[in-house]
């Protein structure tokens, strides 16, 4: 760790820290916010609510991670707390069916294009696993194509080459992952059409392409103009299923995610994070004829006692609601170019070359000078800088993510007020840095 990276603070950050560590791996329940990403001790949190975070020394930080996605409204937003408590007043979970989960499905339905039937979870990670499982029981396959640098949650088939924690820490592929289950799954480059199509020439027994279709978990990469169409004609074509993740870009990008904004069709989709306000929520969904084959409808066996649970579908049917008002991506976009003008043009002001990427309010500054499309070119860029970057802001009160592989949100609590501060934050930052 370099001295800009080391945190000599002290606090009580500090303190929970050294005692977490005694008692969790790494002293978290999810890798990347332990800071390893960065160097340094994590912030533990103490409050959020709109557009900042409060730690448990008292300092407040404009939160550009908002919970990895879900916080697309900003923290506790009071309607949403409102339902919360009406639904807590009526109990916490009944393992059986309630209306809610209708109207939840209902929602998503109607706004997700080529939904007609889902099904509930409890995180991204159970959604794209049942994903999986569908895909291959529906058409007697195994194999599975995934990009290099996605990630589609910690199931075993799908850490392999995957993004997110697991390349911050330098572990594309776990061990505890039976070598004849990673076999199965194919990796290749992400906004490469030919590579895809070379891997079914090579291989046979193709069950599904699971993709994120714009990638978050390698920081923000977009897909090139017509790359989503490809990959669609090209799954059709050699009669394969495709899976979109939409675990961040749902509800996200568009109302309908990313296959309404690129109007691209997949034929499963994933979801989790904005679906659930906040709350530990994952989904799938797909047309009804591929649904039907889940029990007990059909064979393919998936199941979860809490799946559905009220006060989740409370949080995130609320929150869906809301999205119904499309002048919220309008103003999420505007957000999104202004924040990220003005924070390039700060890099550039401190003689930085930096590639900012977005795709509506989802953004990441990488820390290069080449055009970032792909894991290949997303590794390029420079860490150790990005957490000397990362160090300076939370000291100027902007918290980033944790790591230069992630995508940063924006929300609709982050006011002009909020962006202009965080971009003359920015400005102190790359000077810093510079020396
Ligand atoms: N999957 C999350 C980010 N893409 C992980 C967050 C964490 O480790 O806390």
């Amino acid at each position: 760790m370099s001295s800009a990276q080391k945190d000599e603070r002290g606090g009580r950050s500090e303190e929970l820290f050294a005692r977490a560590i005694e008692l969790m791996p790494g002293g978290v329940n999810s890798p990347v916010r332990a800071f390893r990403g960065v160097g340094g001790t994590p912030r533990f949190i103490r409050s959020a609510k709109g557009a900042e975070m409060t730690d448990v020394d008292g300092k407040t930080y404009i939160d550009y991670v908002g919970s990895w996605g879900p916080m697309i409204l900003g923290h506790a937003d009071e309607e949403v707390l409102s339902a919360l408590r009406d639904a807590l007043a009526h109990g916490t979970s009944y393992g059986a069916p309630t209306e809610l989960e209708v109207l939840m499905a209902e929602e998503i339905r109607d706004a997700v294009p080529s939904v007609e039937m889902v099904r509930m979870v409890n995180s991204g990670t159970e959604a794209t696993m049942s994903a999986i499982r569908l895909a291959r029981g529906l058409t007697g396959r195994n194999k599975l194509v995934k990009f290099e640098g996605c990630y589609h949650g910690h199931g075993d088939s799908l850490l392999v080459k995957a993004g997110s924690g697991v390349a911050t820490l330098g572990l594309p592929d776990s061990p505890g992952v039976p070598a004849t289950l990673a076999q199965n799954t194919i990796t290749v480059s992400f906004n490469d059409a030919e590579g895809l199509e070379r891997v079914f020439d090579e291989h046979e027994d193709i069950a599904a392409v699971i993709i994120e279709p714009v990638v978050g978990n390698m920081g923000c990469v977009p897909p090139r103009e017509g790359y989503l169409e490809s990959v669609r004609e090209i799954t059709k074509r050699r009669d394969a299923l495709l899976i979109f993740d939409e675990v961040m870009t749902g509800f996200r990008l568009a109302r309908g995610g990313a296959q309404e904004l690129y109007k691209v069709m997949p034929d499963i989709t994933t979801m989790g994070k904005i679906i659930g306000g906040g709350l530990p929520v994952g989904a799938y969904g797909a047309s009804r004829d591929i649904m039907n084959h889940i029990a007990p409808a059909g064979n393919i066996y998936q199941a979860g006692t809490l799946s559905g649970n009220p006060l989740a579908m409370m949080a995130g049917l609320t929150t869906l609601r809301r999205l119904r008002d499309k002048s919220i991506y309008e103003r999420l976009e505007r957000a999104g170019e202004r924040l990220c003008n003005g924070l390039t043009g700060a890099a550039r002001e401190a003689g930085f070359e930096t590639v900012t990427n977005r795709v509506g309010s989802m953004w990441t500054s990488f820390f290069t000078g080449e055009p970032v499309t792909d894991w290949t070119s997303a590794a390029r860029s420079n860490r150790e800088l990005y957490g000397k970057f990362f160090h300076a802001m939370l000291e100027e009160g902007v918290y980033l993510a944790p790591s230069q592989f992630e995508a940063a949100f924006i929300s609709t609590a982050h006011t002009d007020e909020l962006l202009d501060r965080t971009i003359e934050a920015g400005r102190k930052a790359f000077r810093k840095v510079a020396g």
